[in-house]
């Protein structure tokens, strides 16, 4: 079975000037749909063809196969990435607050860590909080590179730090981006459901 684009979450103008409909254009409607496309050529007639996103992933990295494993971790990083915006503001709240403040001191400095972490990542990549064991981490991934392909790396929220993510609507100042999105368009409520570790599988398919 072949993978599919999956629809937003939201309509394509829901962020206003956070992030505009040509971007979701651009972003969902070319680049995330190019990967698809890109992933479901590569896998025609092979023994994969019928795995699941998440299979395709970690086997692509198994053989090495950077051009699929590349194709299928951006179908999934971007899948997971638009369920991490929220066209409404939102906080965090309850058992992942608690966290928050716990492992980072307050959300707003885990923001300043988000922030800080996702403008330093050289070039192409994603800005992430992820859950290890019991503790909140804050990293980032270089290209297509996924927490999903490592083991007891649990994905809680991303930020695509690619160009072509902010290009449109920020031009070069990822940093405005990324304060757009941190202060006013990350979907805690998502986030928070992740905590119980199964967060790889809300943007898996197949
Ligand atoms: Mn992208």
């Amino acid at each position: 079975m072949a993978f599919v684009l999956p629809e937003l979450p939201y309509a394509k103008d829901a962020f206003g000037d956070i992030l505009s409909a040509e971007t979701f254009d651009y972003h969902h409607g070319k680049h995330h749909n190019a990967y698809v496309t890109q992933a479901n050529d590569q896998l025609a007639g092979t023994d994969l063809a019928d795995a699941s996103l998440l299979t395709v992933i970690k086997a692509a990295k198994d053989a090495g196969n950077k051009k699929l494993f590349n194709a299928a971790a951006q179908i999934w990083n971007h899948t997971f990435y638009w369920h991490c915006l929220s066209p409404v503001k939102q906080e965090p709240t309850g058992k992942l607050a608690e966290m928050i403040t716990r492992d980072f001191g307050s959300t707003a400095d885990l923001l300043a860590k988000l922030k800080a972490e996702s403008v330093g990542h050289f070039a192409s990549g994603w800005g992430w909080l992820v859950l290890e064991g019991d503790t909140l981490k804050v990293t980032s991934f270089h290209d297509a590179d996924t927490p999903v392909a490592y083991e007891g790396v649990k994905p809680l929220l991303t930020l695509d730090v690619w160009e072509h993510a902010y290009y449109v609507d920020y031009r070069n100042a990822r940093p405005n981006y990324l304060d757009a999105l941190l202060n006013n368009a990350i979907n805690w409520e998502f986030v928070s459901q992740n905590l119980d570790g199964a967060g790889a599988s809300r943007a898996d398919q197949g």
